[in-house]
């Protein structure tokens, strides 16, 4: 495609110049202490990547982040599924079983009359700003928070070749004849179009954040620019050159690619309705051949490392804006995700492949290339900012700032996290991971217990062992308390 036609498509080629910073202009009052955010996060990413110690993923320019920040090595999200991974994290609310329940969670309405992240720092002076996938709904959700309105490359719902959700993002002709006549279903669950990066909506979102960034250098307000890129989503659809990156037959499969040893029946999805959706993958267990398989990881791969040059372009404008000294950078993503763990390929679930995800902060005055293994929820993020950047703290938060670990990464820290989804609720503490599944009245119908210190992969459930009914007892009655405090 003609790139001058595609960025009149997706409608592009005007935006440098549609947004004025008239509201800048007439404010003379900046409040000079308070730094930057560039807020970075990434859909689907699991903490696979380079500098988590996977040797596989290439990731230079994210690795390249963790060595001017603190990268976060047990960072849980508290539910495994976008819109109320999202909505949690940016409220700072924990979910319940009526609140942040469902992929499709608008903040606004589960949690009418709170404060999101953005609106706080408006309110504090801060000129916001939303690129992409941020809230899940970027049309609906954080009504006032945005100093502009949100933009995404061509909206979310009206792209001419999908009508029904644009973030499939495919461009092949082949692909997109399949994705428009197919009623519920999508094309293919992988692309590997020779185009530029810019031609998917990702490389789009980094050029408007490169133009956000020039425009915001001058500006009189500390500014709070949101990026939120789509990929690795389904379906893995990166530029040619990024499948490039890695050579297919030294691509591994997951080495635990069964269910776990004793796991009960709901700790598995239903069935994998997500990735089901796209050609040629049956809605059973095991999904696919290893070849199958091979293919959709290195999918999945060239996806993150095209996200990561994204990052790279945008950590490289902010160096080049004079703005890197004063910008706090947060990268995380917004739940983990399986690629063959335990027979799974997605997230929704609680094990650890879907609950862990990563998370790394970049800010003044703290030391670079530090590691720390404390345990950190998303819901710390959002006070963690407010006292990186000398705001006040919203009487409704529920997380706990954890700039002090920042300071000194060993210090002990959380004794215990928690996840949930559906009727899942979820602890993790240092050593262990206990998940309990109870009905509507509490009562327990099925349970696990993971020993990460001798299990640290959750290949042998062992709540149901003996001499471990104390433990099972102890951990389920931290869940009934966080639960009543939720
Ligand atoms: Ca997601």
């Amino acid at each position: 495609m003609v790139r001058r036609t595609f960025l009149k498509n997706i409608g592009l080629s005007g935006f440098a110049m549609a947004m004025p910073f008239a509201s800048l202009l007439a404010d003379n009052q900046k409040p000079k202490n308070k730094p930057n955010v560039l807020f970075i996060t990434i859909d689907d990413l699991r903490p696979k990547l380079g500098c988590y110690g996977q040797e596989q993923i290439i990731s230079p320019n994210i690795d390249r982040l963790a060595a001017q920040g603190v990268l976060f090595t047990e960072s849980f999200c508290q539910v495994p599924v976008c819109g109320a991974s999202r909505a949690s994290l940016l409220t700072g609310l924990r979910p319940t079983r009526t609140r942040f329940t469902s992929f499709a969670t608008v903040a606004d309405e589960d949690a009418p009359g709170i404060d999101a992240i953005p609106k706080h720092f408006k309110k504090n002076g801060y000129h916001t700003i939303s690129n992409g996938k941020v809230f899940h709904h970027y049309e609906k959700d954080g009504a006032g928070g945005w100093s502009e309105e949100p933009w995404h490359a061509n909206g979310w719902v009206d792209a001419p070749w999908y009508p029904k959700g644009n973030w499939r993002n495919y461009l092949t002709d082949e692909n997109l004849s399949l994705a428009l006549h197919r009623e519920n279903g999508a094309g293919k669950a992988w692309e590997a179009a020779d185009v530029p990066d810019e031609a998917y909506f990702d490389g789009a979102t980094a050029e408007k954040t490169v133009n956000d960034l020039v425009r915001l250098k001058d500006s009189d307000k500390p500014f709070f620019l949101a990026v939120g890129f789509r990929k690795p989503h389904l379906p893995f659809n990166a530029p040619k050159k990024y499948w490039d990156f890695y050579k297919r037959n030294e691509i591994k499969l997951a080495d635990n690619p069964l269910v776990p040893k004793g796991a009960p029946d709901s700790s598995l999805p239903d069935n994998l309705w997500e990735i089901n959706a796209y050609e040629g993958i049956p809605y059973h267990r095991p999904i696919s051949d290893d070849e199958t398989s091979r293919t959709l990881i290195h999918g999945y791969y060239a996806c993150v490392s095209y996200i990561d040059a994204q990052i790279g372009i945008i950590l490289d404008e902010l160096e080049k804006q004079n703005l890197r000294d004063n910008t706090i950078i947060v990268l995380c993503g917004d739940h983990g995700f399986h690629l063959g763990e335990h027979s799974l390929w997605s997230k929704f679930t609680c094990y650890r492949e879907s609950l862990r995800a990563p998370l790394i902060i970049s800010a003044p005055g703290i030391k670079g290339g530090q590691k720390t293994s404390g345990l950190t929820e998303f819901i710390d993020v959002y006070p963690t900012l407010c006292e990186l950047s000398n705001l006040r703290l919203p009487d409704h938060l529920q997380g706990e700032s954890f700039v002090r670990l920042m300071q000194n990464p060993e210090l002990p820290w959380k004794q215990a996290v928690f996840s949930r989804i559906g009727k899942g609720d979820s602890v993790r503490t240092k050593r262990y991971r206990y998940t309990e599944w109870t009905k509507d009245d509490r009562e327990i119908y099925a349970r696990m217990l993971y020993d990460h210190q001798s299990d640290p992969n959750e290949n042998k459930n062992i709540a149901e062992l003996p001499e471990n009914k104390d433990l099972v007892n102890k951990f389920s009655k931290m869940l009934k308390k966080n639960y009543d405090k939720s």
